[in-house]
């Protein structure tokens, strides 16, 4: 036995599983492709009890983007501002429970990534058709900023925007692909980060749309 086909092996991989993203950002390549059918079901009976809906920005916008919750709060916008809210104030009911398939997802892949014992207590979902996207922005609404946001995508490709502290930092143009997971937190937590629109297609499992789990630690 040589050292060399260590070498080898190592030469062949297809990629790395964790690609640096930043200072306490990383993504993990397919890290959730084992469990892509139990997501699609969870996310699926979340929305038949707290649909999709378009949210009103606080400057009066529609967004592109599709949104509901699961957890203990559900981020919402509407013309008063942003909140995390723990009634869904399209239902007036509580937002349907997390599922232990996405609260064990996001704690594994927090700690893959070296955030050990990742208790989220909100899941948005995101929908994105073709052409939908998601303006530069930081997440800030959170009161535990030491804890990372884990963020899921499933369904067609995207190309996220990454970017610095400040607005004007010029982002890093990232694609993220069914079942990749991007982790967020540290030096990073509060980067400015959007979407590109999408670019059509047809995805076997989700059809024509993208669909993004971000996962909070917001109470
Ligand atoms: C999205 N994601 O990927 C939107 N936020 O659909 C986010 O806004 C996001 O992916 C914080 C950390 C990771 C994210
Ligand atoms: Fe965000």
């Amino acid at each position: 036995m040589t050292f060399d086909l260590f070498d080898n092996l190592a030469e062949a991989a297809p990629e790395p599983a964790i690609e640096p993203l930043g200072d306490g950002a990383m993504v993990l390549r397919a890290f959730a492709r084992a469990r892509e059918e139990a997501l699609a079901r969870a996310i699926a009976a979340i929305a038949e009890a707290a649909p999709f809906r378009h949210l009103i920005t606080p400057g009066g916008f529609r967004m592109s983007v599709a949104m509901t919750n699961c957890g203990k709060v559900g981020w919402v916008s509407d013309r008063t501002g942003y909140r995390y809210d723990p009634v869904d104030p399209q239902t007036q009911r509580p937002w349907p429970a997390m599922p232990p398939v996405f609260a064990e997802l996001a704690r594994d892949a927090a700690a893959r990534a070296g955030y050990p014992g990742f208790a989220p207590d909100a899941c948005l979902i995101n929908r994105y058709a073709p052409g939908s996207r998601l303006s530069l922005h930081q997440d800030r609404d959170e009161l535990d900023l030491d804890a990372p946001i884990v963020s899921v995508s499933l369904g067609l490709p995207a190309v996220f925007l990454f970017g610095g502290l400040r607005r004007a930092d010029r982002p890093a143009r990232v694609r993220v692909a069914h079942g990749d997971v991007v982790v967020w937190g540290g030096p990073s937590r509060l980067a400015y980060h959007g979407v590109a629109p999408l670019a059509d297609g047809d995805h076997p499992a989700f059809g024509r749309a993208r669909l993004n789990l971000t996962f909070r630690k917001a109470r």
